[in-house]
């Protein structure tokens, strides 16, 4: 584990999704806060493209990855709002992630014939002649477009990213216009960014600007260095390597076998735990991904809908943050009709609240077994060595493991349809503990409770180390809307 500034124990970022700075606010305070979450990753906040509709719907999300000026301005709130909420979560030992949108700007198609875009707070530029006056770039800041050939390195970096305009991060005027858009966030309180499309720009290049960066400073007492979580995408380790002295980067490459054990019985739980091997996570600062609005919407790897809701997601985020020393990110957002759809959202376009988890908005954050096994991260485990590994007891499907962290904690999973039933030896002291997954210890009555007052299962390690365990497949076909069973 890297050493991420984070108050005391906490390490677990949650990524509220197009959540309104109002309502990030009030979760900080109230949910955040207490389930000793470690920080919020926000969505895009500089002032975007404003698309009135795209396949179908109003308002698509992703029109937040084209920004075209640095105020911040997004239909999540205003500057004010946004240094009030920054200031809030801090106060309640959260700190605050902003997702960083810098490799690109509006791309061209949207200006049509005259290249004329305007963004959701008014600001206007020009697409055709590459004047973006809100972000202080004109044509000789851009590269020269070009298709991307996703096999070559440097046109993965200097070419068009669908068809949005690509800055010339090499430029000492460009980097001085990002930096001071992510200094002024840091005098606000932010800790940390999302650096979007990272795997698009020259790691040199982002070096000059975080070395360009002031330092962090929470609640007026500085702190660690800022944090940068690198979004380089990479399937077969051939980009990771070049950014590791950038900054902390996502683990896309081991999502991969874990989103295909559990979302379909394929790959294997011994190529996880394999995958957490390779060199190139010791040498690194990971942050351990769940999900993002791209890999829920199947953008990568073979990802979900809407009505994957059976489980999985769920079954991903609790084996990453049971397995995981690194740090992980969970991910929070809404049901969607198609994959354009933008957030919940009242006649005039305003983003509903979503701090009833009503509407659509999906809060898998406030699931109770996720806040549970936050806290057996946060709480136990973190960076304890994961051992006593096992996970080919049964007929060879290997869709089930086991492992325990050090002697904190002990963790089972079964990714298949059949029930799991089977005695394990582990380190830890003898004793009846309450299962994590389906309530926690409450002092006050002396037991294990789950929610509304039940209480949950308890396990039992014997005088000889020995614990039986049984447990229930997944059910991959049946459809439960995560609407109905969120803690609302
Ligand atoms: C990312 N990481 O590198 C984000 O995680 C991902 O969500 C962003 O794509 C992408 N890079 C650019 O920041 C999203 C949508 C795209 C969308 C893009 C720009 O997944 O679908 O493209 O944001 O808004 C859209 C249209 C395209 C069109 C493009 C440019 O969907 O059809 O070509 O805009 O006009
Ligand atoms: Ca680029």
């Amino acid at each position: 584990q890297f050493d991420t500034g984070m108050s005391e124990d906490r390490r677990v970022i949650v990524h509220l999704f197009e959540w309104p700075f109002d309502a990030i606010k009030e979760e900080c305070k109230n949910v955040l806060g207490p389930q000793k979450f470690g920080g919020v990753l926000v969505a895009p906040i500089a002032e975007n493209l404003l698309v009135q509709s795209s396949g179908g719907v109003r308002r698509p999300w992703w029109e937040i990855y084209q920004p075209l000026s640095w105020n911040i301005q997004t239909r999540k709130g205003n500057e004010q709002q946004f240094k009030e909420m920054v200031e809030v979560c801090n106060k309640n030992n959260v700190r605050v992630y902003v997702d960083a949108v810098f490799n690109h700007a509006v791309g061209r198609v949207w200006g049509g014939d005259s290249g004329d875009v305007v963004g959701v707070g008014g600001t206007h530029a020009n697409t055709k002649t590459e004047d973006y006056p809100g972000l202080g770039y004109t044509e000789a800041n851009f590269h020269k477009p070009c298709q991307m050939n996703f096999n070559d390195k440097t046109s993965v970096r200097y070419c068009t990213l669908y068809d949005l305009t690509d800055v010339d991060h090499n430029q000492g005027h460009v980097q001085q216009k990002i930096a001071s858009f992510l200094n002024k966030l840091i005098d606000f309180g932010v800790a940390g960014f999302r650096i979007d499309a990272a795997k698009h720009m020259w790691p040199e290049d982002l070096r000059k600007i975080y070395g360009m960066l002031k330092n962090v400073s929470v609640n007026g007492v500085p702190s660690k260095g800022c944090i940068w979580m690198l979004e380089v995408i990479d399937d077969n380790g051939e980009y990771q390597g070049d950014y590791k002295n950038v900054g902390a980067e996502y683990d896309f490459e081991c999502l991969k076998p874990i989103t295909q054990v559990f979302k379909k019985g394929e790959s294997s739980m011994s190529n996880i735990n394999n995958c957490a091997k390779y060199p190139r996570y010791l040498s690194q600062k990971v942050v351990a991904l769940t999900a993002n609005q791209d890999t829920q919407r199947g953008t990568w790897p073979n990802g979900f809908s809407n009505s994957d809701s059976n489980g999985i997601q769920r079954g991903i985020d609790a084996f990453i943050l049971a397995y995981t020393k690194e740090i992980p990110n969970i991910y929070s957002g809404y049901s969607y009709k198609n994959t354009n759809s933008g957030p919940p959202m009242d006649d005039s376009e305003k983003i509903t609240s979503p701090l009833n988890c009503t509407n659509g908005w999906t809060c898998e954050h406030r699931f109770p077994p996720h806040q549970w096994i936050v806290k057996f991260f946060t709480n136990y485990v973190q960076d304890a060595p994961v051992e006593n590994w096992q996970s080919n007891w049964d007929d060879g499907t290997e869709l089930q493991a086991a492992f325990t962290r050090g002697k904190k904690g002990f963790a089972v999973f079964n990714a298949d349809t059949k029930t799991l039933k089977h005695t394990f030896k582990v380190p830890l002291s003898p004793g009846v503990y309450c299962d994590l997954a389906t309530g926690y210890y409450s002092p006050e009555h002396q037991n294990c409770r789950g929610t509304s007052g039940i209480t949950s299962r308890k396990v039992e390690i014997k005088s000889d180390g020995t614990v039986e365990v049984s447990l229930p497949g997944m059910a991959r076909s049946s459809s439960v809307n995560l609407r109905d069973t969120v803690a609302e």
